[in-house]
């Protein structure tokens, strides 16, 4: 539907669309946010338009990132989450931001009955991981789809994440909080946890605080309070907590949230919370910048036809990476100015 013959003015398209989108319409966003997904050329030129038309209509959302080791119960969380969200009226959106899935060929929200009641709820949206062979492209599409869905008019935006390498950095880089969930017992080393990571939180949940696990559940608690007393806060206003929860049965979920809310109305009052969003803005506009700049170098054929040899030369160890990284940048700037010459 988006295969315009070249040349062809596709304004009145991404017009319609973006109406759509901004009236609400579920089609139109999955559409929208495809379009955004796809690695054609067109697309991403339409997708920019899409994406500037729909602009006045975003920011809305509070963008919450949610991450955890694998098992540690975040889906079942989201999901409970999200439902008791939308009983409250609030529009709720669930992205995932998976590098993973490019190698897996699966991602963490692919299979939906994993979310069953969260992807058939009205006032829900559910999106698996956009597929990418690198973090940086999985992050951009993830930050353009949650753009999609607050101008579709979601309220809260749910980011989830692996608990594993550089897309905790990523998703607390687009989102005003970032909430990290544990097991009851174990300290960080058992759990996986660098202490990079627990810099990042805002809010610390032990779940699965039931059963035989509660007593464990509140040592754990005890345990991470005292030890984010030495850590340094991710915001001036609001020092990070620590509670127990269990999604599997839906307690400490209300406490949570008013947490989540107490956290945005406080950021709000003092200006932080619009200060952070400009900040991540200006971020995103030099990681694009550095995104578009390192596709164009590595496309071009003078730039390819030394690629082999000095990558060559650098694995041998024949030639520091620094003075090869130069190289090609000297023979990209020889060939962009010599291509915008007149
Ligand atoms: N007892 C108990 N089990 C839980 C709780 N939350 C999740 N679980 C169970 O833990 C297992 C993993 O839950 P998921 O929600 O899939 O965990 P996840 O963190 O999303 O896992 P990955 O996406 O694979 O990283 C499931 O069997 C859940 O039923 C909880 O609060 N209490
Ligand atoms: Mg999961």
């Amino acid at each position: 539907m988006f295969d315009l013959a070249h040349g062809a003015d596709s304004a009145p398209l991404m017009q319609a669309l973006a109406r759509e989108v901004c009236a609400g319409d579920r089609r139109a966003l999955a559409k929208a946010i495809t379009l955004v997904e796809s690695t054609k050329l067109t697309h991403q030129d339409q997708a920019a338009e899409l994406l500037s038309l729909v602009m006045p209509k975003t920011g809305g959302a509070l963008r919450v990132g949610i991450s955890g080791a694998p098992g540690v119960g975040k889906s079942t969380f989201i999901e409970v989450l999200g439902n008791a969200l939308t009983q409250q009226g609030l529009k709720t959106a669930v992205l995932a931001v998976d590098p993973t899935s490019a190698l897996s060929g699966g991602s963490i929200l692919g299979d939906k009955t994993r979310m069953p009641s969260l992807a058939v709820n009205p006032d829900a949206f559910v999106r698996p991981s956009p597929a990418g062979s690198t973090l940086g492209g999985v992050t951009r599409r993830t930050r353009e789809t949650l753009l999609l869905c607050e101008a579709a008019g979601y309220e809260v935006v749910l980011i989830e994440t692996v608990g594993v390498g550089q897309s905790e950095t990523a998703v607390a880089g687009m989102t005003d909080l970032f909430v990290l969930l544990l097991s009851p017992g174990g300290g960080d080393d058992l759990q996986g946890i660098k202490r990079g990571i627990m810099e990042l939180a805002d809010l610390v949940l032990v779940n699965k605080a039931d059963g035989t696990q509660q007593d464990l559940a509140r040592q754990t608690v005890a345990d991470y309070r005292s030890a984010l007393q030495f850590m340094r806060s991710r915001t001036q206003q609001f020092a990070p907590r620590v509670m127990a929860c269990s999604a599997l049965q839906g307690d400490g979920i209300d406490q949570v949230w008013d947490c989540l809310a107490e956290f945005k109305t406080q950021l709000q009052s003092s200006g932080e919370f619009e200060a952070n969003r400009s900040e991540q803005a200006k971020t995103w506009m030099w990681a694009e910048t550095a995104e578009i700049l390192m596709d164009a170098l590595k496309r071009h054929p003078k730039v390819q036809a030394q690629v082999a040899s000095l990558e060559a030369e650098v694995l041998a160890g024949e030639l520091p990476a620094t003075v090869a990284a130069k190289r090609l940048a000297q023979i990209y700037q020889a060939v962009s100015s010599s291509d915008t010459r007149p």
